[in-house]
């Protein structure tokens, strides 16, 4: 009988725990805007080493519309340049209210200045709207400077549109070549999700890591590039303003950047891969065991899924019999989390 117990028991962990990843026990905390919720790891596997300090991040929730934008969202800082912006219920992505700025031949609106960091890795995640009217115009989605005499001048993603309205992604490594017409698609008047995953390069070596996602769709991924010469990035020019020459408006809202892939993150396909957007969830409290994240449910309603992705930019997975990452069930607005994935496993004796 022992023997058969034990045989079992050697089965049952063998067919059900084959992935690396974590996997998520269960969630406490009601999943509502702005709340915090804790995120426990299940079994051997917990989640690892992560960041619970983001370089900056703000739903832009708490203003009042019409109010200009501060220089200090909700976690971080950031600069403001150039003609003011200010946050309004005109659109939004989460909640009612997101950035606003409407008007020509502007620059950036705002910037993470990073400079005398030495970090290598980035996650951003942001949500844009934008229109513009005219003949030509150039949408500097984000750039990311260097030094200026240095090639780390230009690696940067910039969204060209011109006439036709056909739309384009650019992205400049430090041989100044550019990637262009990585994303053939103008995708005015909606809100679309851009999602970079960034690590620098040894200098002067084709060893960096560029991966550029809008609206689920890789629009570059490589891990052989040069990003810098010698120095680091030093600033992230969030949100140039759409155009060099016409009238534009863009709108701007769950703004977040990293110094490291660790993150919370929620979608509303089971499998990781299949979602087209993701809602970041700031992490206030990491630890391999346990997790203290801060809820942003975006445009997410009723069923949605969770991830805890790993410094690695490994998400967890509640189901190692199947391909891919599959997320944690969770229901918004709601403190009754379970997940059913797992809790179709069978039980032991
Ligand atoms: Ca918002
Ligand atoms: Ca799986």
């Amino acid at each position: 009988m022992q023997k058969i117990i034990i045989c079992f028991l050697c089965f049952f962990l063998f067919s059900v725990n084959i992935s690396i990843s974590g996997s998520i026990s269960g969630i406490t905390g009601t999943i509502t805007q702005g709340q915090t919720v804790t995120i426990s790891a299940a079994g051997s596997t917990g989640f690892g080493s992560g960041d619970s300090s983001p370089i900056a991040f703000d739903d832009f929730e708490s203003y009042t519309d019409g109010n200009s934008l501060s220089s200090t969202p909700l976690i971080g800082t950031w600069e403001l340049l150039g003609d003011s912006t200010t946050v309004e219920d005109t659109t939004s992505h989460s909640g009612s209210l997101a950035t606003y700025h409407s008007g020509d031949s502007d620059y950036a609106n705002f910037e993470v200045a990073l400079a005398g960091q030495t970090y290598t890795h980035y996650y951003i995640s942001y949500w844009f709207y934008y229109n513009y009217t005219g003949a030509s115009s150039v949408v500097k989605v984000i750039q990311l400077h260097g030094n200026n005499s240095d090639c780390d001048y230009w690696p940067g993603v910039m969204w060209s549109t011109g006439p036709g309205a056909s739309g384009y992604v650019v992205y400049a490594p430090c041989s100044n070549t550019n990637f262009s017409n990585i994303y053939t698609s103008n995708p005015q008047n909606q809100w679309n999700h851009i999602e970079l995953v960034l690590r620098q390069s040894t200098a002067s070596t084709s060893d960096g890591h560029i991966e550029i996602k809008i609206n689920g769709n890789i629009v570059h991924n490589s891990d052989s590039i040069n990003t810098r010469n010698s120095g680091y990035w030093t600033i992230f020019e969030y949100f140039y303003s759409v155009s060099n020459s016409d009238t534009s408006t863009i709108m701007l809202d769950d703004i977040y950047a990293n110094n490291s892939w660790s993150r919370v993150v929620m979608g509303t396909s089971e499998n990781y891969a299949d979602n087209d957007n993701f809602e970041i969830c700031p992490v206030n409290s990491w630890s391999d065991g346990s997790i203290q994240a801060r809820v942003n449910v975006g445009d997410k309603s009723d069923t949605a899924y969770l991830w805890v992705v790993d410094s690695s930019n490994i998400p967890s997975d509640q189901d190692g019999d199947t391909a891919g990452y599959q997320g944690y069930e969770i229901v918004i607005g709601s403190s009754q989390q379970s997940n059913h994935s797992l809790g179709a496993k069978p039980m032991l004796p």
